[in-house]
């Protein structure tokens, strides 16, 4: 693929090919983790590939390696080092868990959200790599971790209790409990890495993954995503399935007799043969 950088960013890059975004940390030498302004130029970029309507897959990264000792990152989490009393703590005073914000846009997109990790997938950095769609893992370097309980600051949301549905009860409450390392290949096994790939051809398979997905239906790939999604988000599931629903009807005569109606003040005229089962 041919990158064409979309917006030069501090904490992050973001780059497109085609049809796929690709958004990376790049804070190698802390093993990319996330202050607020990270966070915020993460949610900026994923807005951005959001409401762009010719990208239909975005790959989530960390850039590496760290040029202090050659080790990669996916990412390690809030930055511990600016964790304040509230939050973590921006250049503006103000204390935020913003990165709940981005997990919620990763989840509610109506686009594919594949976690591509070279290395560390830790504690915060863990918990984004189980909200997207899929995970690939290099099999050298990968490493998935959960420190929450060490640091106290726990995900109970997607990160714990989704993880869960992924992996299973007993899994889940080991990987949080302990707080081992596993490698990409123990992941995988667990069910939440969908393939180890050898780690020089990670982005290359990334990029094919992609280019799969990107053969199939749009509209399909966007009602499976939220259709999957909607029994474990309560009403928020619903009405984010539900919102697609109404966008279909919207392209019927019905819908379109309805509005018309409204604007020219006058009775709508339904087709009263319309009630079909
Ligand atoms: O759980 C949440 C949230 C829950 C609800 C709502 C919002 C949330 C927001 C965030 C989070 C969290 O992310 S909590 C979990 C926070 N993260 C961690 O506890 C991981 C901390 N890091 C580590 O355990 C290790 O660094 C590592 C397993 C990722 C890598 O170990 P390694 O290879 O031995 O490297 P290490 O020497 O430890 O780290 C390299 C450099 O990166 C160090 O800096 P240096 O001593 O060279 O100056 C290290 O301090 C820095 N670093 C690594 N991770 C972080 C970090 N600096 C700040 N924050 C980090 N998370």
């Amino acid at each position: 693929p041919t990158w064409k950088i979309v917006k030069k960013f501090d904490d992050i890059t973001y780059k497109k090919s085609g049809h796929v975004a690709r958004i990376a940390f790049n804070r190698p030498d802390v093993r990319n983790a996330f202050r607020p302004h990270t966070t915020s130029e993460l949610y900026e970029a994923f807005h951005d590939a959001k409401e762009d309507p010719s990208i239909g897959v975005v790959l989530l990264s960390g850039e590496g390696p760290s040029s202090k000792d050659g080790k990669y990152a996916f990412c390690s989490g809030g930055d511990q080092k600016v964790r304040g009393h509230r939050g973590y703590v921006g250049e503006d005073g103000r204390h935020r868990l913003n990165i709940l914000e981005v997990q919620r846009l990763i989840r509610f997109m109506p686009k594919v959200v594949i976690a591509v990790v070279p290395g560390w997938a830790v504690g915060g950095g863990h918990s984004l790599h189980v909200v997207c769609d899929l995970t690939l893992a290099s099999k050298e370097h990968a490493i998935f971790k959960q420190t929450d309980a060490d640091v106290t600051s726990f995900d109970g949301g997607y990160g714990s209790a989704y993880l869960a549905k992924m992996v299973g009860q007993k899994k889940a409450r080991e990987i949080f409990f302990l707080g081992r390392n596993y490698s990409a290949q123990e992941a995988y096994e667990m069910g939440m890495v969908n393939a180890v790939i050898p780690h020089d051809e990670l982005e290359q398979t990334a990029w094919e993954w992609a280019q799969e997905i990107l053969e199939k239906s749009p509209m399909s790939i966007k009602m499976l995503k939220f259709a999957m999604n909607l029994t474990d988000d309560g009403m928020v599931g619903q009405q984010v399935f539900a919102g697609e629903a109404t966008r279909l009807a919207y392209m019927t005569d019905e819908a379109k007799e309805g509005r018309d109606a409204f604007v020219e003040k006058r009775k709508p005229n339904f087709d009263q043969d319309g009630w079909v089962s």
